[in-house]
């Protein structure tokens, strides 16, 4: 069994094809459109899952946002603008001709990254610092995804009441201070307009700004790690999205993280799969729901 599998971020679109060992094949990437209409998006994946459609008989999508029963929604509609109520199943569907399941992409991450631990591990939190900050959690070796699909939605709690405005609606969000998109609102002078990619090069060729923004990020990171720590007793936090896997950022976070109480620390791993953590964990979670 093929499954096509697709992970769908604010910034990047992905898909590649899975055989039954989960071994992928097939990668491409496109930008996720600028204009975040439904109608932008539904095109988009079309141009995406066009070349690798005929290979698959079945679809599995990780995908940014609240996942509730196959439809998406934003819960930081400035990520993933006008998509409120995305019918993403019933549109996959269409497109492709086949069965089709969705699951929130920090979540599919976490269930892909557990599995690559050791075995002894049951509790493991995984977080994403990408586009925003998203998050999934094992306890006892399952996935939670919660009643409504907002379990692990860790970038939306509170990491400085007096911090800037998050697109959810709620002031001070760990997203809205760590994230990519947070990291590069709040540069300014010659470092405003850059991107979090672009801030990360300054930052490695000694701008004290770009610095700066990137210890910002890393230590509400490793407050919110420490924060996930007394709330769950998980063994480890693995961490992952292109700000995550960035060169330093883990070294920086730990760094930081070691400021804090023993009893909150946690060992702290970079996610195994990098990039294609999403989609690994995409293609396992329909091997378990869809066989
Ligand atoms: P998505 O959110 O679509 O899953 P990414 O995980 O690539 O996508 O996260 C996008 C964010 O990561 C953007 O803010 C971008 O500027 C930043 N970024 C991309 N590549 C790098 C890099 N090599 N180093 C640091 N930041 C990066
Ligand atoms: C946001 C939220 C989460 C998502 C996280 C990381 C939206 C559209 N997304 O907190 O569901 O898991 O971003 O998403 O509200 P990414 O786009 O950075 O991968
Ligand atoms: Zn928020």
């Amino acid at each position: 069994m093929t499954t096509l599998v697709i992970d769908i971020g604010g910034t990047k679109l992905a898909a590649a094809l899975a055989d039954s060992a989960s071994n992928l094949t097939g990668r491409r990437e496109i930008p996720t459109p600028a204009s975040r209409t439904p109608q932008a998006l539904q095109a988009a994946l079309a141009t995406l899952v066009a070349p690798l459609v005929s290979q698959a008989q079945r679809v599995a999508v990780a995908s940014t946002g609240i996942i509730k029963q196959g439809v998406l929604t934003a819960l930081n509609p400035d990520n993933l603008g006008g998509l409120s109520h995305f019918p993403l199943v019933d549109v996959l569907s269409r497109l492709t001709n086949l069965p089709c399941m969705a699951v929130n992409d920090a979540q599919a991450a976490a269930w892909a990254e557990y599995h690559a631990l050791s075995a002894d591990t049951t509790d493991m939190v995984f977080l994403t610092v990408s586009t925003g900050v998203g998050g999934g959690m094992v306890t006892g070796g399952k996935l939670l995804t919660g009643t409504e699909g907002l379990a692990g939605h860790f970038g939306h709690t509170l990491a400085d009441p007096h911090g800037p405005r998050c697109g959810c609606g709620r002031t001070g969000c760990v997203e809205a201070m760590a994230s990519g998109r947070g990291i590069a609102r709040a540069a300014n002078g010659d470092l405003a307009g850059c991107t979090a990619k672009q801030i990360f090069a300054h930052a490695a060729a000694g701008h004290p700004q770009a610095e700066e923004l990137i210890q910002r990020s890393a230590r509400v990171l490793a407050r919110l790690i420490a924060d996930i720590k007394v709330a769950t007793d998980c063994q480890c936090v693995v961490l992952g999205g292109s700000v995550g896997l960035a060169d330093g950022y883990l070294a920086r976070v730990k760094a930081w993280l070691e400021e804090e109480p023993e009893i909150c620390r946690v060992p702290l791993f970079r996610a195994k799969h990098q990039h294609d953590a999403g989609l690994l964990g995409a293609a396992l979670l329909a091997q378990n729901r869809m066989l």
